[in-house]
């Protein structure tokens, strides 16, 4: 007696020889199975029936995160490599936890994006169904929940004189769904360690209000031969769940520039400062200083003419008229 567990109908492949097996099926089958006799006298016959060997889905879910962090936001999840030799009928999903399945998100597609309008933390259910009727579940941990938000108000914070602290508020943050914020994290140069220890020898300069939503910064300083600083400040606020956001803002230290040097022009000729030029004795010369100003473009607000030998003047009008007959430096 001969076992053909896939009996096509025509040729007889013998795999298994007895009176009674048992066979399993490691891959999906539909089809037949048949067994040969043959007497003492070489006759043989076959008789043969159908079988049915199905698999369960096998879920192979992508990984998250399957975390919403602003609500309402979306739950984005991703069933593309689950597969099933008979083909997959549908996916069915409980995003509630009620133990029911949503029926107007039943779907034959095997990604979903479900939007969460509320606070959740629970499993979602899926269920994956073959073609078959044989359906295989899945637990995904979900969290959704509204994140607090920092905000610094008034920034960015930028002073012309050294050292300067800044009165920063971050009172316009906003709680989330976790409950109030509960700390406020200054970190004023922003390198992820907090000032917070008023006190401490080495962070005498930071004020006591470094934990409050209102704080006055640290002293902003020019240091190791610096001519400017440029940094960000940092918030971070906690809210009663431990849910945490940050907000930098910029801040900056820049001199203002030294004033540049006068340009003075004697009888149209450049100079800047210290220009030698000769006059022709008796006749009127000008020096010209209106175009000196600051590095800024102000004016300056006072120009001194000093001609050596000749006239002397001080004022406010840039430009003067001298006579001379020698060698002038103006
Ligand atoms: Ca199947
Ligand atoms: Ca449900
Ligand atoms: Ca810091």
């Amino acid at each position: 007696m001969e076992w053909d567990f896939h009996f096509d109908g025509v040729s007889f492949d013998v795999e298994i020889s007895g009176p009674s097996t048992d066979y399993t099926y490691t891959d999906e089958y539909t089809g037949s199975v048949a067994v040969r006799v043959t007497d003492s006298g070489g006759h043989t016959a076959i008789a043969s029936a159908g079988v049915w060997a199905n698999a369960h889905p096998e879920i192979d879910l992508a990984e998250g995160p399957w975390t919403v962090t602003n609500l309402p936001g979306a739950l984005k999840l991703d069933l593309t490599r689950t597969a099933d030799a008979s083909g997959i009928a549908r996916y069915s999903w409980d995003f509630d936890g009620d133990d029911t399945f949503e029926a107007t998100e039943n779907s034959t597609t095997p990604t979903m994006t479900h939007v969460l309008t509320q606070a959740f933390d629970g499993p979602v259910r899926v269920r994956v169904e073959d073609k078959l009727g044989a359906w295989t579940e899945a637990v995904i941990p979900v969290k959704a929940y509204q994140n607090p938000t920092a905000a610094i108000a008034g920034g960015p914070f930028s002073t012309d004189s050294a050292p300067a602290r800044f009165a920063m508020d971050g009172s316009g943050s906003s709680a989330g769904s976790g409950g109030a914020i509960v700390a406020y994290e200054w970190d004023w140069d922003a390198d992820g360690q907090i000032e917070v220890l008023p006190g401490f020898p080495e962070l005498s300069d930071i004020p006591a209000s470094a934990g409050a939503a209102r704080a006055t910064s640290w002293q902003y300083r020019l240091s190791g031969g610096a001519t400017q600083y440029h940094g960000q400040a940092k918030l971070t606020v906690i809210d009663a769940a431990g849910r945490e956001d940050s907000a930098l803002v910029p801040v900056d230290i820049v001199p203002v520039a030294e004033a540049k040097k006068p340009n003075v022009t004697v009888n149209g000729k450049d100079g800047n400062g210290q220009l030698k030029f000769y006059a022709q004795s008796g006749l009127p010369f000008w020096i010209d200083a209106s175009a000196a100003q600051s590095a800024a473009g102000a004016p300056i607000g006072t120009v001194r003419s000093d001609v050596t030998g000749a006239h002397r003047r001080s004022g406010p009008t840039p430009t003067t008229r001298c006579t001379s007959g020698r060698p002038l430096t103006a």
